[in-house]
């Protein structure tokens, strides 16, 4: 039984490209960041590259699981239907999170600030939004909690859990690490938005985190078509046009050949109520969406082979660096 409701019916992508320049600043920062992350550049969008690493690392190297705890938050979760589906389709939707933790969660989120448009200097309450919104001219499409790894327990339980870490060590292989991750909201806002977030999670992508990399996400507040649902390709983390890996300069195909290419069925956006979640191989094709009316909260533990760069996923910030908007 799947916790979401998948429609195949979507809403169109952003047009809009990210400007030529933006993409080559985003590509230097990376290889400044992450040296060695320039293999992972230049090989791991291949599919058969994908394959064979992951078979080399979940045969070969030896376990790097950290946990100590033994109980699951997650008692009816079957890691092997998991496993099965991420093979099969790149995405597993049949995992939730416990009331609980979805409070702690939601406790610490009204507790804590978040950062307009990701950026360290423009802290604020979410419960202030509506005086932001005011004060500031150009609304944001995203806010981001940072450090949330560190200061919320309810996510450090997460990233600790024993199912999360059984199922991210047998797909990635058993070298998997916890890399970060992201807490954050996604506004209704009109598309003119300056937010260069906006382009990035609602146009149809895959990352390319590392040779092997998984997210488990799951959504805080109830989440229909009008609130921004995630979208996703089934099984585009298998089935690839040589011509959409090969594309070194963008990762972003259009809409429409990702449409012909896939079929209209495959395409699926993940509705769902507070606390419903899924697991996706981050090489599929995914993008997020503008909310229509409703804000939704978004959380993402993120796994791979190596933690390049701990600020990649919201989840490192310097506090000194942290300031309050206004
Ligand atoms: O917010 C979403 O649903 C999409 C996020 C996304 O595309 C990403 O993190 O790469």
């Amino acid at each position: 039984m799947t916790n979401f409701e998948k429609v195949f019916t979507e809403s169109e992508s952003i047009k809009r490209q990210i400007p030529f320049q933006d993409r080559i600043d985003y590509f230097l920062k990376q290889v400044v960041l992450k040296p060695r992350w320039i293999l992972v550049f230049l090989l791991a969008r291949f599919t058969l590259v994908r394959l064979i690493h992951q078979q080399i690392y979940q045969v070969f190297f030896s376990a790097s699981n950290p946990i100590t705890r033994k109980a699951s938050l997650f008692p009816e979760l079957d890691s092997h239907k998991a496993i099965n589906s991420l093979n099969k389709d790149g995405i597993f939707d049949c995992i939730s999170l416990p009331e609980s933790i979805v409070k702690e969660i939601l406790d610490f989120v009204y507790a804590s600030k978040c950062y307009g448009g990701g950026k360290p200097h423009f802290g604020f309450k979410i419960d202030a939004k509506r005086e932001l919104d005011a004060a500031y001219d150009k609304p944001f499409f995203v806010a981001k909690y940072f450090n949330v790894s560190e200061s919320c327990s309810a996510i450090r339980k997460l990233a600790q859990d024993p199912k999360i870490w059984q199922i991210a060590t047998t797909y990635i292989g058993k070298k998997a690490k916890y890399t970060g991750a992201s807490l954050y909201w996604t506004f209704p806002v009109e598309d003119s938005s300056y937010d260069s977030d906006q382009l990035g999670f609602c146009q149809y992508h895959y990352d390319l985190d590392d040779f092997a990399s998984i997210r488990f996400s799951f959504y805080l507040t109830d989440v229909d078509l009008d609130a921004g649902p995630h979208i996703c390709i089934l099984g585009s983390h298998r089935l690839r046009a040589f011509f959409h890996e090969a594309n070194y300069f963008s990762r972003r195909p259009a809409e429409q050949q990702l449409k012909n290419f896939y079929g209209e069925n495959k395409i699926i956006s993940l509705t769902g109520k507070a606390g419903s979640g899924f697991i996706e191989d981050t090489f599929c094709f995914h993008r997020g969406s503008v909310p229509k009316s409703t804000r939704r909260l978004f959380l993402q533990l993120h796994f791979a082979v190596n933690n390049y760069n701990p600020t990649e996923h919201h989840d490192y910030r310097a506090v000194e660096e942290l300031r309050d908007f206004g």
